[in-house]
């Protein structure tokens, strides 16, 4: 018998890795590993229009506005449907929200309400589609706190604290989706050959440092003094400190927020005169990111406290951002509180 046959590795598909992470929680119904499945679903199609973006009429733009002003693209809404389409006759959800619609998007008459609330970017980045760069989907997950019927805003505007799932998917060189429901942070890779998500980067742990910052330097002159003082600071000669830092941009929230969990480092969008509370949102791009880079163990802030605290007022509320390695947080913080 051939003995040289290379160990095939344990073949750990999305849904298995859901079942058994369920198998070890008596209290899990199942309802996860239909949300997530329903979610990769929808990504799959998402991607497969994504990958031949260059070749059919769907790039470019349409002459539609979002409610937080940004132009839509046709993949924005071909994204934003495909998702709410896949999710609305599950069960599981009660209400719905996105960043392309300005208002909660309810589950159609006629199908079940679920205990549910689903808030998402249906495409983050989408300024990078026509140029063919990394692009992405995030997605946050609650537990309703209205009683029945129809979701409400208070459903959706609930702290990230209490988020209880939350990943992103990444349309780059190849398509991966990393989600945490609170037992750790796992990476799949999905393998177009069988259109199966095989378990690449299993629990996923932040570097508590990193030499890396990601910022949009072309804001610096809008930026308050004390953030300038700070990407200065990781641009000195000092080698005892790693410094200079290295700097990475690539301006889709979800690509400079993976490479920071895997390779550490800081990824920052600090408030400015023209961007005077931020400019990400909230509820569907920061606070999902938060949950999974601090259940990786890194932190998310506003600079001046966690990003998971910050009681949501509005749906398209926005927010400063400093995510990353611990100690890279901790480091602005400071800077920032003087
Ligand atoms: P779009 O989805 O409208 O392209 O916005 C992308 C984004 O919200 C986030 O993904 C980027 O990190 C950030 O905005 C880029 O903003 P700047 O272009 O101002 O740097």
């Amino acid at each position: 018998m051939t003995t040289d046959i290379p160990p095939i590795p344990k073949l750990m598909t999305l849904e298995r890795h859901i079942l058994e992470g369920e198998r070890q929680h008596p209290e899990a119904t199942g309802v996860f590993s239909s949300i997530l499945h329903n979610i990769s679903l929808a990504a799959k199609l998402v991607w497969r229009e994504v990958t031949k973006a260059g070749l059919v009429n769907i790039l470019g733009q349409t002459d539609r506005m979002n409610i937080t002003g940004d132009v839509m693209k046709k993949l924005d809404i071909f994204a934003d449907q495909t998702i709410y389409r896949a999710m609305d006759h599950g069960g599981h959800l009660c209400v719905m929200a996105s960043e392309e619609n300005e208002d909660l998007l309810q589950i159609p008459d006629g199908y079940r309400r679920g205990k549910y609330v689903l808030l998402y970017d249906p495409l983050d980045g989408s300024s990078n589609i026509d140029a063919n760069i990394t692009i992405g989907s995030i997605f946050s997950i609650f537990r309703r706190v209205s009683r029945s019927g129809p979701g409400k805003h208070k459903d959706v505007l609930q702290p990230g604290d209490r988020q209880v799932a939350a990943g992103y998917l990444l349309y780059g060189s190849s398509m991966m989706l990393v989600y945490c429901t609170g037992h750790g942070v796992h990476g799949f890779t999905l393998d177009p050959s069988v259109g199966e998500f095989l378990l690449s980067h299993p629990n996923i742990r932040i570097p508590v440092r990193g030499p890396i910052y990601s910022v949009n330097e072309g804001n610096a002159s809008r930026w308050d003094p004390a953030v300038r003082r700070y990407i200065e600071y990781l641009k000195e000669e000092d080698n005892a400190t790693g410094r200079p830092y290295s700097q990475r941009y690539v301006g889709s929230l979800v690509a400079d927020v993976h490479r920071t969990l895997l390779y550490g480092g800081v990824y920052c969008y600090p408030a400015d005169t023209k961007h005077t509370a931020g400019k990400l949102r909230l509820t569907y791009e920061c606070n999902p990111l938060a949950y999974i880079v601090e259940n990786a163990g890194g932190a998310a802030s506003d600079g001046h406290r966690r990003i998971m605290e910050i009681e949501p007022e509005a749906l398209h509320q926005r927010t400063p951002l400093f995510i990353g390695s611990r100690e890279e947080v901790r480091l602005a913080e400071r800077f920032l509180n003087g």
